[in-house]
């Protein structure tokens, strides 16, 4: 069957520092080849609209699959669905991924007829016999599946992420992915899950907390693949178990395997077993990203992170002393006064590191998406991009605005000090030698993405799809918010690794 996959646009934050490669649609592509079928794929992060009707036009795609990991892109992937349905009427079309996974049956209802099905969780184990089904009957009946029929049998788990390998090879434009100053970036993965539970993410709900990890044979052999000079690891937590971490680099090492990297972890886990760390900083690793998060225990607490203040702080220096570059999130609570941005600019402008700020933003899959006793403001998907504001603000929206860009503003002056300039002008010119534009542009293009009148002029835009409104449950059992719940895993059942 001819199957073409797309990608949506990127949101916000990724015109600026990052843009990267869709690694879970490209492994959706490798289950759906491998089954064989002729997959092509779309990433409008870095082609444009053109490309697709282009593609469409020519290649007839007798089904259309589109990822859906960002909330913010559910209305375009519908406006694309509904596009390809008016152009090639019998084309099956289907969505998939993160977000779209805690939303299924609204999103098919808001599509009136462009959507024929939802798959629910991993895509993996899904595409196969949906494509086989799409063929000979029988959709409503395949795993994970939800149709206008209703909810299929619960979603299945891939026992091991060895295989199928991502199809990097389906990609054009592939010399757009970067983040900071490695430019361009390959993303791989080395785990998949996280066994912690904080109450704002959703990427432990997805997974039931089960936690499964590549073999260090295959994760080297996929790290060998990459051309790219630089990776992006994509684990929600790196190095959670150190003999993992340190099997992978013993197989890197042994096949002298040179790349730079950027990995996220937790401050705890770093502080567990920096010589991981060390071992990794060895081979390559530059950056590090810290989910931080709130600077004081009280916020630590709310969000259940399970680190304390000191944790953070302790991480921040054990990353210096391995001349790892962190980058840190903190959460803004739109109950911020102008007091609180205060203190958190002093903070963030007496540490060394790159400070990025989101908006705490309950969303579906997430446990504050049931217990947030604020009001939404607003459901239009678009803003729940965790850089708008969506439940009521403590200053006038306009006024949160400014502060917020204010508060990015400064730490990006800081960025581009006398010292960092150096740095950079250093690391730019190295790149446009090598026709890599994507970090100058990034350098340049802050107030114009960045704005307070177009965050607040992005809440006048007139809606087409809202969000369902949040159905507030007591999340005493904590699974009830699971979209993969263990023992439904292809072969045998998965564990869980304890923290
Ligand atoms: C890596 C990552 C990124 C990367 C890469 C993104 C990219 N281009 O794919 C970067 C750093 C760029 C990124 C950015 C952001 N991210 Co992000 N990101 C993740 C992370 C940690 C892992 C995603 C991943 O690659 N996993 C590995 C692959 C193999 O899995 P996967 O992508 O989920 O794909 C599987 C399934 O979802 C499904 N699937 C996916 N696509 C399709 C398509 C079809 C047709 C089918 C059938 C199935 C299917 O099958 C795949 C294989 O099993 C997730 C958390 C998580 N654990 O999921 C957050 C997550 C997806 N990100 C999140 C957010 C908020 C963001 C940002 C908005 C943050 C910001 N401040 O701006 C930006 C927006 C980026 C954009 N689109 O422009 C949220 C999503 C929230 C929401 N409900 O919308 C998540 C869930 C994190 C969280 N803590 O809650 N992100
Ligand atoms: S924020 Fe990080 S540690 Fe917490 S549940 Fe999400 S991925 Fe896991």
């Amino acid at each position: 069957m001819r199957l073409l996959l797309v990608h949506p646009s990127a949101l916000m934050y990724s015109e600026i520092f990052l843009r990267l490669e869709p690694l879970g649609l490209e492994r959706v592509a490798g289950a759906a080849r491998a089954a064989g079928h002729e997959v092509r794929v779309v990433d409008l992060q870095v082609l444009r609209l053109g490309r697709l009707r282009d593609e469409v036009r020519s290649f007839r795609p007798e089904a259309l699959g589109i990822s859906l990991n960002y909330l913010a892109n559910i209305p375009e992937a519908i406006a694309l669905a509904a596009r390809v349905k008016q152009e090639v009427p019998g084309c099956f079309v289907f969505l998939g991924g993160h977000s779209v996974s805690f939303v299924a049956e609204e999103v098919l209802e808001q599509a009136r007829g462009a959507v024929d099905a939802v798959v629910r969780g991993e895509g993996e184990p899904a595409v196969a016999p949906l494509l086989e089904a799409v063929r000979d009957g029988g959709v409503e009946g395949v795993p994970g599946v939800v149709t206008a029929a209703g909810r299929g049998p619960a979603p299945l788990m891939l026992h091991g992420i060895d295989v199928p390998l991502p199809a990097r090879d389906l990609m054009r434009g592939r010399r757009r992915y970067f983040i900071g100053e490695l430019d361009p970036c390959a993303s791989i993965e080395f785990t998949r899950g996280c066994p912690w539970d904080c109450s704002f993410c959703s990427a432990w709900t997805f997974y039931g907390r089960s936690y499964r990890k590549a073999s260090p044979e295959a994760a080297a052999e996929d790290l060998a693949r990459i051309r790219e000079p630089n990776v992006f690891v994509v684990d929600d937590v790196a190095f959670i178990r150190p003999e993992h971490g340190d099997a992978i680099a013993a197989e890197v090492e042994r096949r002298g395997i040179r790349k730079r990297y950027y990995l996220e972890t937790r401050a705890d886990v770093l502080l567990r077993h920096p010589e991981v760390f060390e071992r990794w900083a060895r081979l390559g690793l530059r950056y590090m990203f810290l989910g931080m998060e709130a600077i004081d225990a009280e916020g630590l607490d709310l969000y259940r992170k399970r680190v304390s203040p000191d944790e953070n702080l302790k991480a921040l220096d054990t990353a210096r002393r391995l001349g790892i570059k962190v980058a840190i999130n903190l959460i803004v609570d739109p109950a911020w006064d102008e007091e609180r941005f205060r203190v958190v600019r002093e903070f963030a402008l007496a540490v060394p590191e790159i400070v990025h700020f989101t908006v705490m933003t309950p969303y579906p899959g997430t446990e504050i998406w049931h217990t947030e006793s604020r009001r939404l403001t607003t459901r239009d998907y678009r803003l729940f991009d965790i850089q708008h504001a969506v439940v009521p603000t403590v200053l006038p929206l306009e006024r949160f605005y400014e502060e917020l860009v204010r508060t990015q503003a400064v730490i990006n002056r800081k960025h581009l000090g006398l010292r960092t300039a150096f740095g950079a002008a250093r690391v730019l010119t190295r790149n446009l030698l090598h026709g890599q534009t994507n970090f100058a542009r990034m350098l340049w293009k802050f107030n114009q993405v960045y704005n307070p009148r177009r965050q607040l002029a992005d809440h006048a835009r007139p809606v087409r799809y809202e969000l369902p409104l949040p159905q507030h449950l007591d999340v005493g059992d904590r699974r009830m918010l699971y979209v993969h719940t263990r023992g439904t895993t292809q072969g045998a059942p998965t564990r869980r690794t304890p923290d």
